[in-house]
């Protein structure tokens, strides 16, 4: 704009990112996207739950540059990485296995009993 063209028009004036800083070019911007944030205008919320990182059948929500899982019954941890020993999560008061049999924690939430051998010495 201007007679010579001397006037470098200020692109970023409509604020083209919507999630990002805007840097004026010659009749070009760029779009520096905050965290979490891609594309030409910072439009697209990326993707955190692309590489599947919720483990062990839990369910990924995607957010801004980060997710959260929700893990199956029996697992916990950020990423449902943590098989949770059901043996032990039990109340001191319960027992999972009834006439004093043993609990052994399994895959999840599963758990099996062992019933106890009595020795007659
Ligand atoms: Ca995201
Ligand atoms: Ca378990």
């Amino acid at each position: 704009m201007g007679f010579h063209c001397e006037t470098n028009i200020d692109e970023c004036m409509s604020g083209p990112c919507l999630h990002g800083r805007c840097i004026d070019g010659v009749d070009v911007y760029h779009c520096q996207c905050e965290w979490g944030w891609t594309g030409a205008r910072c439009e697209t919320n990326t993707d955190e739950c692309s590489s599947s990182p919720c483990l062990n059948g839990g369910s990924c929500v995607d957010l801004v540059d980060k997710y959260a899982c929700f893990c199956l019954d029996g697992y916990s941890g950020k990423n449902c990485d943590i098989d949770i020993d059901v043996c032990l999560e039990t109340p001191t008061n319960v027992s999972l296995c009834l006439n004093g049999g043993t609990c052994l924690d399994g895959e999840g939430s599963n758990f099996t009993c062992r019933s106890v051998n009595l020795f007659i010495l």
